[in-house]
């Protein structure tokens, strides 16, 4: 009987520490059910915060690139009314200016018809559209980036029940801006090699202002302290060469080239080896553009950059496209045939200062998509600019 009842104990003991087993087991359970939950509110919180932010975030972008715009307004307004100000602010001031000056053409052509229009029509019927789809196309903007913007133009006067001409006026610049810097980080440097020369190759048809930009990249980057040697690799034109050597003069910086028809590759071969030999930081190769034999230049450009490849490491570190802005179109599909024959980096906007179209630059951007890394606005050594987005749509809506 005793060892029964002791039997009886020892089990109810088994059975209480089983109980207490599964419970902390159910305790456990519960308690990883309980976390897996919040594990689960937790992933829910943040993808909903991310959805928030990114909806957020276009236009936040914008509103940055604003403030920062009315900052340099205001910026500018102080510099105008103080005779002493300090030479950063002079700078961004003159910056400024000459997006200002440069884009002159384009305000009084596209952007006071933009203003007539905004004045004419005081609700945005489809008519006012129609015009509006008129002024941005003949701007050089492009079919395509005119169809989608007018497109979201209508979408957000109807989500955001816009009804004054004010309002739409802010609409358009914004979206103009979301044309360009939507979700792309923008680059306007060259991309320098840490480990030896830089080499940069021009390309671009005739007259564009392959050479002129050169003499200007070359002022810009030697008055900041760069040994810099220019490359005569135009051998196709007669006079080319001696151009270019006749500007590496009046910057005051080298020049390598050959006087007779040679193969270009090889007087690239050779400017390399003296690159390199003599520590140049900076080598800008001027080449000829023939797109009318498309081949032949694809074939010819192959070879220079094999060249180059074999010569250094990593070269060439950029190929910049140079583009006439007052071609309108024909520089699209310039753009567009360029990018087929060789790997293109950058594009160069000559002549800005000489178009009443400044649309071109949001066209390259949606239809070629390679950043605009420098724009030029005359014929002198000084007229070239880094491209910025803000000064340049605050260049051409000054007066909008
Ligand atoms: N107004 C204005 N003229 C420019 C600009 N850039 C170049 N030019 C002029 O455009 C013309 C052609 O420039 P080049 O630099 O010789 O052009 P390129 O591409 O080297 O021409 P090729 O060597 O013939 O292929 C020259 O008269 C330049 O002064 C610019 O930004 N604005
Ligand atoms: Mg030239």
């Amino acid at each position: 009987m005793k060892r029964l009842k002791g039997m009886r104990v020892i089990m109810g003991i088994f059975q209480k520490i089983k109980n207490m087993f599964s419970e902390q087991k159910k305790d456990n359970i519960d308690k990883e059910t309980g976390e897996i939950k919040s594990d689960v509110q937790e992933a829910k919180n943040k993808a909903q915060s991310l959805k928030t932010y990114s909806q957020q975030e276009g236009q936040e972008q914008i509103k940055t690139a604003r403030t920062k715009k009315q900052k340099k307004q205001q910026e500018k307004d102080y510099e105008n009314n103080q005779e002493n100000s300090n030479t950063k602010n002079e700078t961004e001031a003159s910056d400024v200016s000459i997006y200002e000056k440069g884009l002159e053409k384009s305000r009084t052509g596209f952007v006071s018809r933009l203003s007539a229009l905004t004045n004419k029509y005081k609700i945005a019927n489809d008519d006012y559209f129609d015009e509006l789809e008129e002024i941005l196309i003949m701007a050089d903007i492009g079919v395509k980036t005119v169809t989608s913007f007018i497109e979201r133009l209508k979408k957000r006067i109807k989500n955001e029940k816009i009804d004054t001409p004010e309002v739409l006026r802010e609409i358009i610049i914004d979206e103009l801006f979301i044309i360009y810097v939507n979700e792309d980080v923008l680059v306007n440097k060259i991309n320098f090699n840490p480990n030896g020369p830089t080499v940069v190759l021009f390309v671009g048809v005739n007259g564009v202002g392959k050479t002129t930009t050169i003499a200007k990249l070359a002022k810009k980057y030697k008055d900041e302290g760069k040994k810099i040697l220019l490359v005569g690799a135009d051998t196709f034109r007669a006079g080319a060469v001696a151009q270019l050597n006749d500007w590496s003069k009046k910057i005051g910086v080298s020049f390598f080239g050959k006087q007779e028809a040679t193969d270009p590759a090889s007087v690239v071969y050779d400017a390399l080896d003296k690159a390199k030999q003599e520590d140049y930081d900076l080598v800008l190769i001027d080449t000829a553009g023939r797109l009318q034999n498309k081949i032949n230049l694809m074939k010819e450009l192959e070879k220079i950059n094999k060249v180059i490849a074999n010569q250094i490491e990593n070269g060439p570190h950029e190929t910049l496209l140079v583009i006439d802005s007052t071609t309108g179109q024909n520089g699209i599909s310039q753009a567009k045939s360029f990018k087929e024959i060789t790997n293109i980096t950058g594009i160069v906007l000559t002549k800005l200062d000489g178009t009443a179209k400044g649309g071109i630059v949001l066209a390259i951007k949606e239809e070629v998509n390679i950043p605009v890394k420098f724009i030029g606005f005359g014929e002198s050594a000084k007229d070239l600019q880094p491209f910025d987005i803000e000064k340049y749509i605050y260049g051409l809506f000054k007066d909008f």
